[in-house]
């Protein structure tokens, strides 16, 4: 029978032992996704869909599953004395370690439910997070805590709350997935040794956005959309856009593609959609892992040093070549 996670992951602490607790650390999370999978699973059987009529600091609409996988996370997450403070895309600041419990060495930064508008059609959504040390000598850490590059990421990962739910993670040494055995309920190594395919010929991005678009941008996509005929490329593509990142992370680490939120003119003062801290580091970390790359266009996305913990980035994932091409665009832009 395959690993499941904790054999696999105390397994990977004696091939590469660190002074990190990787198993504790990310059994807390385990817990979560578990749970946070069982209430989207069930989804209008116990009355978890629509709107929570709340907002959260983005300004946008939050889903009843928006806050209540919040809470899952952070209880899941508070009492094992792992985590010294928790940041979430659905909560305006860091949220402390209340007093009762004990503090750790680690900072955890989360988005409960990615992709939450795809919850009451029934399509795929996610968990994402990033795990960073606390730096030394913190004790009550603030945002500026949080704000490290993500070159600095111990770990990260992911839920996908699909056809199956799968977590996807790592460590730092490559990226491993494991499907969740509901009749156990354990998940268990069904995707070692992840690799993201150097080429591809299929592209992920929000069309509808094309008019906001910078010009590097409009002329890959252009290419991409001519394939074969004249002013396009050497081979056709094919468009696929699930509007849950989870998804389309997930697809590309199994089969390639190219994923773009980039920069936008849609939103003054906001550099695309996706949040740096919870969304582009972490993914960055999996796909980088995973043998692919991850740009805004101008540079690579896990050395930018962050400046807000919702600070927003453009977002060019996947396939190398790929992304290579994009990035040549933006030169001189
Ligand atoms: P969310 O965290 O509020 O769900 O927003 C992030 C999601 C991503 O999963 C996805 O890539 C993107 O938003 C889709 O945006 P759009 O609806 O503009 O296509
Ligand atoms: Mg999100």
């Amino acid at each position: 029978m395959a690993k499941n996670l904790v054999q696999f992951l105390i397994e990977e602490q004696r091939r590469n032992p660190t002074d990190d607790d990787l198993t504790g650390l990310l059994d807390d999370i385990v817990i979560a996704c578990k749970k946070i999978a069982y209430n989207v699973n069930k989804g209008g059987l116990i009355g978890v869909l629509g709107s929570a009529g709340s907002e959260n600091v983005q300004g946008e609409t939050q889903k009843k599953l928006d806050v209540i996988t919040n809470d899952i996370f952070i209880e899941a997450c508070e009492w094992s004395g792992h985590y010294a403070a928790l940041a979430s895309e659905e909560m305006d600041d860091v949220h402390p370690i209340p007093a009762q419990y004990p503090k750790g060495k680690y900072l955890v930064s989360f988005d409960p439910l990615d992709g939450s508008s795809n919850i009451d059609v029934n399509i795929s959504v996610g968990t994402i997070f990033s795990i960073l040390r606390c730096p030394k000598g913190v004790t009550t850490p603030t945002a500026e805590d949080f704000l490290q590059p993500g070159t600095r990421q111990i770990c990260a990962g992911y839920a996908l709350y699909g056809p199956a739910t799968m977590m996807v993670l790592t460590t730092g040494n490559g990226v491993n997935g494991f499907t969740l055995d509901n009749g156990v309920g354990e998940f268990f190594l069904t995707h070692p040794n992840m690799t993201v395919p150097v080429d591809t010929q299929e592209f992920a991005i929000n069309a509808s956005n094309q008019r906001f678009w910078e010009a590097p941008v409009q002329r890959y996509i252009d290419e991409c959309v001519k394939g074969k005929s004249p002013g396009g490329r050497e081979k056709n593509f094919n468009m696929r856009w699930v509007a849950s990142m989870v998804a389309e992370v997930h697809r590309i680490l199994v089969r390639g593609g190219i994923f773009m939120y980039p920069f936008d003119t849609k939103e003054a003062g906001k550099a695309g959609k996706l949040r740096l801290l919870y969304e582009a580091n972490p993914m960055s970390f999996i796909i980088e892992q995973a043998g692919g790359l991850a740009s805004t266009g101008r540079g690579r996305i896990m050395e930018l040093k962050p400046t807000g913990l919702h600070q927003r980035v453009p977002v060019i994932l996947g396939s190398k070549n790929e992304v290579e091409r994009v990035v040549s665009y933006h030169k001189g832009t």
